[in-house]
């Protein structure tokens, strides 16, 4: 593991994508690589106030196509400042999300064409895709009830995407199985109903054997 790498985590909500990123990101450090941890949408000031605009649920009257074109837009924004700059410095690269997830959410969940989704990624990314992408897998239910347990018992607002129906979550999931069964050289599924800390094994276990 000489130089960094650019690594993703995708999934459905409550997968446990966040908490992977910071262990990952811990384990990393402790062996004395420089980590940057970044997420999608975000990752820049701009990056963040498109977050805002999103999954507050403003955007959604442009429909997933221009949902799309947004979460594209920021990032291209994210890879220009903050992605690229690291990974040529040789700092490995943790993201939260990434073009996988427009690819799910947009494109199989939202219905955006897969060819318009292709050319999205050709555009914001180019040859700038991850070296691994993690897909965190479990059943949708249970992920949306951590995230009602994490923000509070359900008491805060879901936003524009946890909001939705199971039917929706569920085409998620086959979404980015979906992914990994067509890209098996970049992504890697777990079984996020594990516990956090045998799900951050079998993490590391790819990333060392790589
Ligand atoms: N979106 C999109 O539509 N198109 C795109 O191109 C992109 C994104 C990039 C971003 O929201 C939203 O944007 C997202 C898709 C859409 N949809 N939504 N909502 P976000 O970043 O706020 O939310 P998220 O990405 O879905 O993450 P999340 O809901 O915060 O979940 P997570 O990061 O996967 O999980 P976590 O925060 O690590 O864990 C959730 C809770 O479960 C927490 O209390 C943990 O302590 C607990 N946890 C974690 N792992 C475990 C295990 N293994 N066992 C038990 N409990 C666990």
């Amino acid at each position: 593991m000489t130089t960094g790498k650019f690594i993703t985590f995708e999934g459905g909500e409550g997968a446990g994508k966040s908490t992977q990123v910071k262990l990952l990101a811990e384990r990393l450090r402790d062996a004395a690589y420089k980590v940057v941890e970044t997420r999608e949408p975000g990752g820049t000031r701009r990056g963040e106030e498109i977050r805002e605009f999103l999954l507050s649920g403003e955007a959604k009257n442009f429909g997933p196509m221009g949902e799309a074109v947004l979460f594209s837009a920021a990032r291209a924004h994210h890879l220009n400042e903050v992605i690229r700059p690291a990974l040529e410095r040789g700092d490995w690269v943790l993201c939260d999300r990434f073009s996988d997830s427009t690819a799910a959410y947009q494109g199989a969940a939202g219905g955006v064409k897969p060819g318009l989704i292709r050319a999205l990624e050709r555009v914001a990314v180019d040859r700038n895709m991850p070296d691994m992408t993690f897909i965190l897998d479990l059943p949708p239910e249970v992920g949306l009830k951590r995230t009602a347990q994490r923000n509070g018992g359900g008491g805060e607002r879901p936003d524009r995407f946890e909001a939705m129906d199971l039917h929706f979550h569920e085409a998620l999931r086959a979404a980015f199985l979906r992914i990994a069964e067509e890209q098996p050289r970049r992504c890697i599924i777990l079984d996020a109903l594990q516990a956090e800390s045998a799900v951050a094994e079998d993490v590391w276990e790819a990333i060392v054997t790589g």
